[in-house]
């Protein structure tokens, strides 16, 4: 959806459920991580893109408290303030009423909260692994706060996911969503908090995205399961972080290899693996080599699959298809267990690779996928 159509929709359905016109129209865009995956929960590196699809937000104040809340993709909820806290409210609602709570509790609003009014239209595939939340979430907070500091607004939504819908991930595609630029990928350092841009220019390559359509099998648990065992690794090799370890280079990665307990080497050794194949990436990206990116995107996704675990039939069909049709690298992006792929495409052979992906998918009796080309694109804006 062009800008302008999402504001049209997001403005259509505010006026069907609120009877008149909005104050403004806001968009923030989903993501997908070229590289550094299930590291930004161990002060990791990673290199995630803004991606064409944004959730709008049309929104207009109140002044009696109540906070309504409509959504194309679900049932409406309305609240208070009060009705929100670490917990509640259960459901979709959680992620944009916690947005409102963790802007009040981390001192962002400069006057009263007096309740809004919002309908949300999401042209991020919802349960692609597209960050569809985060794009939530930011296209709100930047409505209520526009004049904050984004890093501040990426905060306050990452603490509404943690807190309020209970979801344990690191802060990477809320800070895509806010901070990343058009042509640009976002190096984030989630060790010191800092980020830089990353020119992301794949001259004639097309970035593929397939989204698998799998169901996040045991996404939740598994998610917070992973994030616990890296935790554990870094506790037993006495580190605060296997970041840490990561910028030790050789000696990091034998403390790693130390690890008597299987799964926790194998997770540790993808986290710090993945930490320098992102400096590798950067460096690839700057020098223009994008089959050394490739390489790197294809090893990172091995290491995913085996070390870390969150891959799945669907994200390795996509994988190994499109390499079968010539891409020049590919991995599962995202929290895994489902969700999506991309692939680094040659010209003139996208066609032939959504072709491979598909017909695969179907010989092995899988959903059947969607595709979408994407190029790095602008972070949230105002639309209206
Ligand atoms: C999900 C999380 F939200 C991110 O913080 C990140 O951990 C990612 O999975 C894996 O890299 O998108």
């Amino acid at each position: 959806m062009s800008d302008s159509e999402l504001a049209d929709t997001a403005v259509d359905m505010f006026r069907r459920e609120f009877g008149g016109g909005p104050d403004s129209v806001w968009a923030a865009p989903g993501r997908v991580n070229l590289i550094g995956e299930h590291v930004d929960y161990a002060g990791g590196l990673c290199l995630p893109i803004a991606l064409p699809h944004s959730t709008s937000a049309a929104v207009s104040p109140r002044s009696d408290g109540l906070i309504r809340l409509r959504s194309t993709e679900a049932g409406p909820w309305d609240g208070r303030l009060a009705d929100v806290g670490p917990g509640r409210p259960d459901g979709w609602a959680a992620y944009p009423a916690g947005v409102i709570w963790a802007l009040r509790e981390n001192g962002l609003f400069t006057d009263d909260f007096g309740g809004v009014d919002v309908a949300f239209v999401s042209a991020v595939p919802i349960g692609a692994g597209l960050s569809s939340s985060a794009a939530l979430e930011c296209s709100l907070a930047l409505a209520l706060v526009s004049d904050a500091d984004r890093v501040e607004l990426a905060a306050a939504c990452v603490r509404a996911e943690n807190e309020v819908a209970r979801a344990p991930t690191g802060g990477m595609d809320q800070a895509a969503s806010l901070l990343a630029s058009e042509g640009q990928a976002l190096l984030l350092d989630s060790a010191s908090d800092s980020m830089s841009q990353v020119p992301f220019d794949p001259e004639g390559l097309t970035l593929l995205v397939v989204d698998t359509r799998a169901p996040h099998r045991l996404a939740d648990g598994a998610y917070a399961q992973r994030r616990g065992t890296v935790e554990r690794a870094a506790r037993r090799l006495g580190v605060g972080s296997l970041r840490e370890l990561a910028d030790q280079g050789r000696g990091g990665i034998d403390a790693v290899q130390s690890l008597q307990d299987d799964a926790l080497r194998r997770r540790a050794r993808h986290v710090i693996s993945e930490i320098a194949r992102v400096r590798l990436a950067v460096q690839a990206l700057h020098s223009g080599d994008f089959a050394e990116l490739g390489r790197l995107l294809y090893a990172s996704h091995l290491s995913l699959s085996r070390d870390f675990e969150v891959s799945c039939a669907e994200l390795d069909n996509a994988v190994e298809s499109t390499l079968i049709a010539g891409a020049l690298g590919a991995r599962m992006t995202g929290g895994g267990f489902g969700g999506s792929a991309i692939a680094l495409i040659p010209p003139g052979r996208v066609d032939e690779a959504v072709e491979i992906v598909r017909s695969r998918a179907e010989e092995r009796g899988l959903t059947e996928p969607e595709f979408a080309t994407v190029t790095a694109s602008p972070p949230a804006r105002r639309l209206i």
